[in-house]
């Protein structure tokens, strides 16, 4: 018999306290989680890199990876077009998840605008209507439905144009355009791309490795600039544009005296309708007669930054924790609908006898209880996993044991709000973000998102890259499970600014502002092109985002959907670097082209390393390219010579 595994050490897994005392619980309970079927599941040393097609049945082939041009498929594909079609289906596949959420979430707004969805309203006209002019829809004297219904159908075209440029293109700044123009790779609507992109990386199409990558990059693009931007756009019309807030993240959020409900997922409909069962005065009788204080309704997960950026809920953790909460014994339902649910939530749910309730018909998990969230009457759904929930809370059989850890910080930085924030009410504007990065109070901006991996110490590499970052007067944007992971641990409230190099920290007092802003889900990350459009637009920082002092990251990811965002980061022209993993073999042309010959061809470029100190000095490295080739970075040895200079003579006062 196999010797069993030796058990990892919690601190060799987490840094996450509450996490690190749940799987220790789950360790006592007998009950499996996902790290310790990361650990059992040796990674496939070929796969892991990305050298094998299963394309067709003349395989699989499998290359050799310490010499990769030794052999070829017996198609006769190099590793080059292999390693290109895989990406490629991974980009489609991710571009496929955000583009599906997106047009859910349009045809939601239809409905509402058609009257057919009485359910949810329109939050904020004024978005709608800025948007409606900004794509050159009449507005003047017309009524609000008119608009939004013509707003309707133009952004309909991102998903099903067939021809020509989708209509967020006008958001691109005009050199960037250019450049995808030339280089052959602005979108038609997302089916279209994902389509073509599946068709290409199938046995015998496509096999030029630098012609693939221009349908990956456009296929990227489609999602970035199209199908997410989209999906913002519609959920802050139709639920709100998120304002700065404060709320309370971790474990600790769950109360052991109240019905939890978790909302894990990412379509916002589900959280909204949620809000208002949990609300109504007779679910809440009837929670109360049942001996609880009290309904309480915490997110995880992408839909649960969108509601906590929106209405101020708590938040229990991210993707590495949504079986952990299950461990506390006091989650009296467990409610999903799309996207990163693990499929092992059902044994873990079931051991802690917590209803699991799928809710979507495109995500079905054999062994949970499916309740179809209808749109027309989403309440049907929402109360009926409250009154679940309030019999599974009176007939708790298991302890509980809440881990008591939660930390407050500010979320809800949506791309307007930056604008209002540093510029004011009247005068709305990126301008002093740009004064402050040309002065070299900000050294640059670098957007730090994406998921965890229990291949990775749960947090750490975000925590410690951000930490690094900010001490190095490098703003970070934030998203996804990575805002998670830095709430968690405190570094989004104003007090971070502690943490700042003096020329952040300056910034940061002056406005109000943590150094650290979370700007919501995944899909949100078009909040950060958006951002980075307007800084080109603002001026003096070049002319297009690629002239930037600017960086993406995401240090411990895990999903498709990671990589199409980091390809549309790419495309955009922004320095992208990845941590722990990267599916690709090492020493082939296809690796030089995305971590090299991008860059030359006016995009961005792809990044990797394995530690946070080495991606916070990739990034750093070429935020001071950037600064050095818009010739600003003599401004900041100034301002740095200030401080110093600042500080020497406080120490002789
Ligand atoms: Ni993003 Fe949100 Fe998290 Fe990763 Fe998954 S929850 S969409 S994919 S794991 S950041």
């Amino acid at each position: 018999m196999a010797k069993p595994l030796e058990l990892m050490k919690v601190e060799d897994i987490t840094i996450c306290e509450s996490t690190a005392q749940m799987i220790t619980k789950a360790r006592k309970d007998g009950v499996e989680l996902f790290f310790d079927r990361a650990q059992s599941m040796k990674a496939c040393p070929i796969g892991e890199q990305s050298a094998c097609c299963k394309n067709c049945s003349m395989g699989p082939c499998r290359m050799n990876v310490n010499s990769p041009y030794d052999r070829v498929g017996v198609c006769g594909a190099t590793i080059d077009t292999i390693l290109a079609r895989n990406f490629g289906r991974m980009v489609a596949a991710g571009a496929a998840a955000h583009t599906d959420h997106g047009m859910a979430m349009l045809e939601l707004f239809r409905d509402v605008i058609n009257g057919k969805v009485k359910e949810y309203s329109i939050k904020d006209p004024l978005k709608l209507i800025e948007i409606a002019e900004s794509l050159d829809i009449e507005t003047e004297g017309r009524e609000l439905k008119d608009v939004a219904m013509d707003l309707y159908h133009e952004l309909e075209k991102t998903y099903t144009q067939v021809e020509g440029e989708i209509p967020l293109m006008k958001r691109v700044p005009i050199k960037t355009l250019e450049q995808w123009r030339e280089a052959g790779v602005v979108p038609r609507g997302a089916m279209r791309e994902i389509m073509e992109m599946m068709h290409r990386t199938a046995i015998g199409v496509d096999q030029d490795y630098e012609n693939i990558t221009k349908q990956i990059t456009r296929t990227a693009l489609a999602d970035g600039w199209g199908g997410s931007m989209v999906s913002t756009d519609i959920s802050d019309i139709l639920f709100g544009t998120p304002a700065p807030v404060e709320v309370e993240v971790d474990m600790g959020v769950i109360k052991e005296d109240q019905v939890n409900i978790i909302v894990h997922g990412h379509e916002p409909n589900l959280l909204e309708a949620m809000v208002v069962s949990v609300a109504d005065p007779t679910l809440l009788a009837a929670a109360k007669s049942a001996g609880a204080k009290g309904i309480n309704l915490i997110g995880m997960c992408c839909s649960g930054l969108e509601a906590m950026s929106r209405h101020g809920l708590p938040h229990a953790g991210n993707f590495s924790d949504t079986e952990c909460v299950l461990v506390t014994g006091a989650i009296d339902a467990m409610t999903v609908d799309i996207q990163c649910i693990k499929q092992g939530l059902q044994k873990v749910a079931a051991f802690y006898q917590t209803p699991f309730i799928t809710t979507n018909y495109r995500a079905k998990i054999e062994g949970a209880l499916h309740i179809q969230l209808d749109e027309l009457l989403p309440r049907e759904c929402t109360d009926e996993i409250v009154i679940k929930a309030i019999t599974r809370f009176k007939n708790r059989e298991k302890p509980v044991q809440i881990p008591q850890v939660t930390a407050k910080g500010v979320h809800g930085f949506s791309f307007e709000y930056i604008n209002y924030m540093l510029g004011g009410s009247f005068r709305g504007s990126y301008t002093p973000l740009n004064e402050n990065i040309i002065n070299g109070r900000i050294r640059g901006v670098a957007g730090v998102v994406g998921c965890t991996n229990p291949r990775s110490k749960q947090d750490y590499s975000h925590v410690e890259l951000v930490k690094e970052l900010i001490k190095n007067d490098v703003l970070v944007l934030q998203t996804g499970c990575s805002q998670m992971a830095l709430a968690k641990a405190g570094l989004t409230g104003p007090g971070a600014a502690a943490l700042a190099g003096p020329g952040l920290a300056e910034v940061c007092e002056t406005v109000g502002m943590p150094p650290v802003l979370g700007l919501g889900s995944c899909v949100d990350n078009s909040r950060i092109l958006l951002a980075a459009a307007e800084m080109v637009k603002v001026g003096g920082l070049g002319d297009c985002i690629a002239d930037l002092p600017a960086a993406g990251c995401a240090p411990e990811w895990m999903s498709e959907k990671a990589i199409a965002i980091g390809q549309y980061f790419v495309a955009s022209g922004i320095y992208t670097v990845f941590g722990h993993t990267f599916p690709m073999t090492k020493g082939t042309r296809f690796e030089k082209h995305l971590f090299h010959d991008l860059e030359d061809l006016g995009f961005g470029k792809w990044g990797f390393a394995d530690s946070p100190k080495e991606m916070a000095r990739l990034i750093i490295a070429h935020i001071d390219k950037k600064r050095a080739q818009l010739g600003i970075d003599k401004t900041r040895e100034r301002v740095l010579t200030d401080m110093a200079d600042r500080r020497s003579l406080d120490a002789l006062v």
